[in-house]
């Protein structure tokens, strides 16, 4: 933690528990949600949900639930997923030309995200670091900067794109960059090799706003040190080696509390804190940071303690910056987002599928909003690192 943060928590706080609180850690900066909804309608036949329509098949943000998140809940940070192959269609592919239409529908959320509400947003290409066909993510697509395969995207293709994205976002000190949704089941150098040319494309325009870098393995905290797939090289033995000019890029970290880590369970029975360990030492040994940019739980009582636990655990290790929970967005309807059947999804006013509240009434409201620190949150200036 800064001094000078230290500081201002002091002069805030009127009780020495509270003083207690702010020395113990507390260095989360960015707290929010996931938008989920710009990758949707796109499963079954390749090729058949592209290039969609707005409001119909995929959509990114309600606005007036933006409007509860920040104005109720005073959360700072939304994750906005998108389209890599509707952003790049496959006729001109990855790289710098992009659908403008699909484009200007992501800009006008982000910028309401941004400018009108003054919160954070979370730039994702929900694409697994794949693109050409997103019909059965997370397993279709060719692996970008794949040489061996001759249907895929380069790495310079990659880099091409996120010069483009970034140079149009370089002026709006609340975004932040997400180089891509959950790598897996692919090489981890060339995992690094891909996150370090987006890296570059983005500092190439002069962008100077904090830039998310995944790892393998679904980008899994508790897998972090641990072999992945098919035998591919643990992230830690890789993603050290990634380099920022201007030293403001974190790791971005999905972390899971089921049986299995896939949030596919409505039981919780993976502890946070003991699995995040040795991502956290390894963190520390790096001089690196990192932000939770996706995790969950239904409302069952082993999540409703895990979830807290490990948000709590977070707070108390200043490695960590930020999270944000899976997943509020317009298109979920009853269905859950996550984790159970029954849950329903975090978007605000909304019913689970037996017609009983959803996830923001029992999990976010129960045990996530309790956690958050709002004295922490940044509301101003470049999204960085403190
Ligand atoms: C661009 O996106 C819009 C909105 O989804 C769609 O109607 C249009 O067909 C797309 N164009 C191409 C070339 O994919
Ligand atoms: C940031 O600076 C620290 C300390 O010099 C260094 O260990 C780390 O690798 C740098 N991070 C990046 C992403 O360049
Ligand atoms: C738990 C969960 O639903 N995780 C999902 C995160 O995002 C993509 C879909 O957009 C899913 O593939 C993951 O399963």
């Amino acid at each position: 933690m800064h001094l000078t943060q230290q500081l201002r928590l002091v002069l805030q706080s009127t009780f020495a528990v509270i003083l207690i609180a702010a020395c113990a850690g507390a260095t989360i900066i960015y707290a929010g949600v996931n938008e989920s909804g710009g990758e949707f309608g796109v499963f079954g036949t390749p090729g058949t949900g592209l290039p969609g329509e707005f409001g119909v098949t995929y959509d990114f943000i309600s606005e007036s639930t933006v409007d509860t998140w920040v104005d109720v809940n005073q959360i700072n940070f939304f994750r906005v997923t998108f389209l890599m192959e509707r952003m790049c269609p496959l006729a001109t592919g990855l790289g710098s030309t992009f659908n403008e239409t699909y484009f200007s529908e992501y800009e006008q959320a982000i910028n309401y995200i941004t400018v009108t509400k003054g919160a954070y947003a979370l730039i994702d290409p929900h694409n697994y670091m794949r693109y050409n066909d997103p019909s059965d993510q997370p397993e279709s697509g060719s692996i970008i900067g794949d040489t061996t395969d001759p249907k895929a995207a380069t790495t310079a293709q990659f880099q091409e794109f996120w010069t483009e994205l970034a140079s149009r976002f370089v002026n709006n000190p609340k975004v932040v960059f997400g180089i891509n949704n959950e790598p897996h089941d692919m090489s981890t150098q060339l995992i690094l090799e891909n996150d370090q040319a987006a890296i570059n494309g983005i500092r190439s325009t002069g962008a100077k706003q904090l830039i998310l870098a995944p790892g393998n393995g679904f980008t899994g905290g508790h897998s972090w040190t641990q072999v992945t797939g098919a035998n591919d090289d643990p992230s830690s033995e890789w993603l050290n080696q990634i380099r920022d000019p201007l030293n403001n890029t974190a790791i971005d970290i999905h972390e899971y509390l089921d049986e299995d880590f896939s949030g596919s369970h409505d039981t919780c029975t993976q502890p946070g804190p003991s699995n995040l360990a040795a991502l956290t030492t390894w963190l520390q040994e790096n001089n690196l940071k990192a932000i939770v940019s996706e995790f969950g739980g239904s409302n069952d009582p082993t999540c409703l303690q895990l979830v807290p636990q490990m948000l709590e655990y977070l707070a108390d290790n200043d490695v960590y910056i930020g999270w944000s929970a899976w997943a509020a967005g317009p298109f979920w309807g009853t269905n859950s987002a996550c984790c159970g059947p029954e849950v329903g999804s975090l978007e605000p006013g909304q019913v689970n599928e037996e017609g009983g509240p959803d996830g923001y009434t029992t999990l976010w409201q129960a045990v996530i909003q309790p956690v958050i620190n709002l004295g922490d949150l940044k509301r101003s200036g470049t999204s960085s690192l403190s």
